[in-house]
């Protein structure tokens, strides 16, 4: 059986972890837990020396990138996933893609950043952020969620038209992130809360809520790694983040 390295509070991690679960592909969880630094040990070394979730290995093809990851399993299960996920459409592929392609270096980028400092760099760094830093980092992803909404989801149900695709399921993931943090990205933005909803509908409530449920634990994450060994490795990488 396939098996999937996950850990859920990862934003990709998720998206494959409900994307193989909606669409009923069979695979075996292993966790890869982030928070103890399990993806710098030796065991995982040997599945991806990217050192990075989700990798997901079938038979002995491995893979990560969560993009290919989701690609190869709507590929590999072509004849019982339906086609909005992925069109075969030429056009319609090409939007999934091109919501793909944005997505590393804007929304990933910038949910990502206002996750990490409400709810890792306090403990990390052993101080407050900086309200300027903060601030900033607020404003790039509101860009971010402004342009999801003129540019990729306009006035449709979802961003290719009237099903869900996995550009969706990619943007929910990274959006969740900050919402996990205590940051509610979603107040003042009714067309985004309702495009939320019916993401949440069409993968499944129960499913949705199972794929976030650590996320939105995320706030007892500085308890959980006040021992780790793995908090001292991460203050260098803070330092040169957010220095
Ligand atoms: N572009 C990659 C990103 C993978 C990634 O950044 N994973 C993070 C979790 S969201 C990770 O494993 N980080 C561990 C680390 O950097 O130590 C994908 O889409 O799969």
């Amino acid at each position: 059986m396939m098996e999937l390295y996950l850990d859920l509070h990862s934003q990709p991690c998720r998206s494959v972890f409900m994307f193989a679960k909606a669409v009923g592909i069979p695979f075996e969880f292993k966790l890869v837990d982030l928070t103890s630094g399990q993806q710098y040990g030796e065991e995982f070394g040997k599945i991806s020396i990217l050192k990075k979730v989700p990798v997901m290995k079938d038979g002995s093809f491995i893979l990560a990138e969560s993009v290919a990851i989701l690609k190869y399993m709507v590929q590999k299960h072509s004849s019982s996933v339906a086609d909005h996920w992925y069109p075969a459409d030429l056009q319609q592929r090409a939007r999934v893609n091109e919501y793909l392609c944005w997505q590393h270096v804007n929304l990933r980028a910038h949910g990502s950043k206002v996750f990490l400092l409400r709810a890792m760099f306090p403990v990390i760094m052993d101080m407050e952020v900086p309200k300027e830093k903060m601030d900033a980092a607020v404003e790039d992803l509101n860009q971010s969620l402004n342009l999801l909404e003129e540019k990729f989801l306009q006035s449709k149900p979802f961003i290719i038209g009237d099903k869900i695709s996995l550009a969706d399921l990619v943007a929910i993931v990274e959006i969740m992130q900050p919402v996990g943090a205590g940051l509610d990205v979603f107040e003042g933005r009714p067309k985004l809360t309702a495009w939320r909803e019916r993401v949440k509908k069409a993968v499944g409530e129960k499913l949705f809520d199972e794929a976030h449920d650590v996320v939105m634990k995320v706030s007892s994450l500085p308890e959980r790694m006040q021992n780790s060994k793995h908090l001292e490795m991460l203050k260098p990488r803070f330092r040169k983040l957010f220095s």
